[in-house]
This record gives C-alpha cells, structure tokens and sequence, in this order.
C-alpha cells in the first residue's frame, strides 16, 4: 500500500465535518489503494468536539486510515500537507454587512494562505468550501505566494449535482443519463447552471427541456441557485451531508479524472477564457487528467447565457475588489 496523503480538514467539528470525515477515511475521496492522515484544525473551543469526532473515526477501524491529528495551530496542521479541505468559515450574522463578512473570514484564510505557503507540500491541492468559497480561497491563494496558484479551488460542485438533479426531475431521465453539465461563476445565487451544453443522454439539455426559456429563468436557475435557502427552510440546518459529498466528488475527480468525455465544475484561477476577468476564483466546466485540471474550450454561450455569466462574474469582480480595499489579497 502506497504511502498516507495528509488530509487536513478545517473546520472538522462542525457540521459539513462530521459528514465529510467518515468518507474521506473510507476511502470514498481517494479510493481504495489510498491510505489517508487526517488532520483535524479548529479552533480551541471546539478541539473537545472534534476529539469526540476523532473517537468515532477510530471506532470506524477503517482500514484506510492511518492516523488522526487535532490542532488548533493553522501552521501545524498543514505542514507536510498534500490536501486542504477548508471548510471552517465565518456565518453572517445579524446585522453583518458584506464588507464585515469578508473581513471575518479574511482573519480565517489569509493565515491559512500563509500555514499553506509555510509548509504545504509540494503537491498541495486546496478547496475551499467555506464561504463565501471563491473569494475566501482568493484570500488563500494571495497569502500564499510561493505556491502554484491553481492549486486553490473553490466548490461549487454542489450546485452543479444539484444541477443535474433538478434536471433529471424535470426530464424524467436518471442522474447518470446527464452528462456535461457546467456551473459558470460564484458560489452563490447568481451562479449559472449551462443547459446549452449539458446533455440528456446524449441529448442536447436545453432540447430536452422543450427549449424552454421561461422555465430556464424562471424555475429552473432560481430553484439550483436558491437550494441552499430551500434546505435551511426545510432541515432547520444548512446543507451539510451534500456538501460533503460535492467535496468529496470535487477532490476526487480533481487527483483522479474525469471520466472520457464528461466534465464537471470547479471555481479554479480564471485565465480570461470566455471573458472571464482574469485572476478571479470563478467556476467553470473543467476535465481532468493527472491531477491537473484545465478550462473546455469551445463551447457555445447564448446570449441569455452570457448575460447571466457577466453579471456572476460581476460579483465576483465587487468581491474581489473589496477584500483588496481591506488589503487581504
Ligand atoms: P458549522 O458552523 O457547523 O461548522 C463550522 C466549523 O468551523 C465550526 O466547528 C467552527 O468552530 C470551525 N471554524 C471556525 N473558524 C475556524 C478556523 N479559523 N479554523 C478552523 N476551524 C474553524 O458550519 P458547516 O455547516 O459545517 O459549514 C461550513 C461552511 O461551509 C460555511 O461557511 C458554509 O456557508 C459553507 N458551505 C458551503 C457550500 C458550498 O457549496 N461551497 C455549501 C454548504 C455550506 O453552506
């Protein structure tokens, strides 16, 4: 059996944690040849709960696991590291204006950036997961300069699974029937969800669904996009076990690919590609093979696409360009 990769998950006490360790550890994230050392960061008060965490993964007596870690030391945790989950992050609370938000969680990643720039492994691959994820892994990415800068990611796979859900619902066909989906922006409402390019068994998507317009608009985006509400609304609790499992899907298809002809979504350093401001963390359909990721070229974006895929980078961009005013990036 090959060498433990070191996993640290930040953030490991709380909900997305507990549902994210167990699989990580069963091999779920890295399969089943890959043995894993989990590292466990939060913050001091809640060490005592992520100990009780730890207890239970023992209790697992998974085979894949070699070895559970807790810190409370961000540079700690993360030297000799081979992945970052950052999941821990700031909530908005009452009264919290968005620049107060971006600065809370600015005091999270830029020491994170910098534990990771300090003694991450050579090969580190980061996802941020907490949000607000793309700007948050922007931070990150700053504050770490000596690390290659597309090794910071953020999630929106679980928009884009929710995408394909919602689609399958809609087409009466099975989540596997759906292929080439694509989340275009923010991890937020705003994010585009590319039924110009998914395919319903090999069916154009936006074909499938009637080349409905109105319900694009009306239903279709605005119930992937506002998910995330829908499940507080129902669950009294944010998403926590689908979160998991997008992050899952994220690092697993990020170390070992995407299958032929498919491709998935990731917030990854824009290259201007599609008019993207280059330098943000925005999501596109990306393949993947090696380890590495790159962008697909070519495809086509109508003109309601377009507008939609401006205005989520367009957030983006207003994000990017406040946490410069505060001087974390
Ligand atoms: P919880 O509040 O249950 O857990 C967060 C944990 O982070 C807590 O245990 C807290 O002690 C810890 N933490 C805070 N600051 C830390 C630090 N500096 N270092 C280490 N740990 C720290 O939140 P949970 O439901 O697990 O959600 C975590 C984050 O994921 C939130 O920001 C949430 O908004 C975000 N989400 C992102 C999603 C995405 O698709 N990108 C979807 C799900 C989720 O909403």
């Amino acid at each position: 059996m090959s060498t433990p990769v070191n996993v640290v998950v930040t953030g490991a006490a709380g909900q997305i944690g507990y549902a994210l360790l167990f699989r990580i550890a069963s091999g779920a994230m890295l399969g089943p040849d890959t043995p894993v050392n989990l590292r466990l960061l939060e913050i001091p008060q809640a060490v005592k709960a992520a100990e009780g965490t730890a207890m239970e993964l023992n209790d697992c007596a998974f085979p894949l696991l070699a070895n559970i870690d807790i810190y409370d030391d961000a540079t700690k945790a993360f030297d000799g590291a081979n992945i970052g989950l950052l999941v821990g992050a700031r909530p908005r609370g009452p009264g919290m204006e968005r620049a107060d938000l971006l600065e809370a969680n600015g005091a999270i990643f830029k020491p994170q950036g910098e534990a990771i720039n300090a003694g991450a492994a050579d090969d580190i691959k980061v996802l941020v997961v907490g949000n607000p994820a793309n700007t948050n892994a922007l931070i990150a990415q700053a504050n770490a300069p000596d690390v290659p800068k597309e090794r910071f990611t953020a999630m929106t796979r679980l928009d884009h699974n929710r995408a394909i859900a919602q689609l399958a619902e809609k087409t009466g066909a099975t989540v596997s029937d759906i292929t080439n989906m694509a989340i275009w922006g923010n991890h937020s409402p705003t994010m585009f969800p590319d039924l110009y390019n998914a395919k319903v068994k090999g069916q154009n998507a936006f074909e499938a669904v009637g080349s409905d317009l109105d319900w694009y608009r009306e239903t279709y985006q605005p119930t992937v996009g506002k998910r995330g509400a829908a499940i507080i609304d129902a669950r009294g609790a944010s998403s926590a076990a689908s979160a998991a499992s997008a992050a899952i899907d994220h690092i697993h298809d990020w170390v070992l690919g995407t299958p032929e002809g498919d491709w998935v979504s990731m917030a990854i350093p824009s290259d201007g590609s599609y008019g993207v401001a280059e330098g943000i963390i925005s999501s596109f359909p990306v393949t993947c093979s090696g380890g590495e990721y790159s962008i697909v070229q070519g495809l086509e974006i109508p003109e309601f696409a377009q507008e939609k895929i401006d205005a989520t980078v367009a957030e983006l961009v207003g994000e990017r360009d406040a946490v410069k005013g505060l001087g974390l990036v």
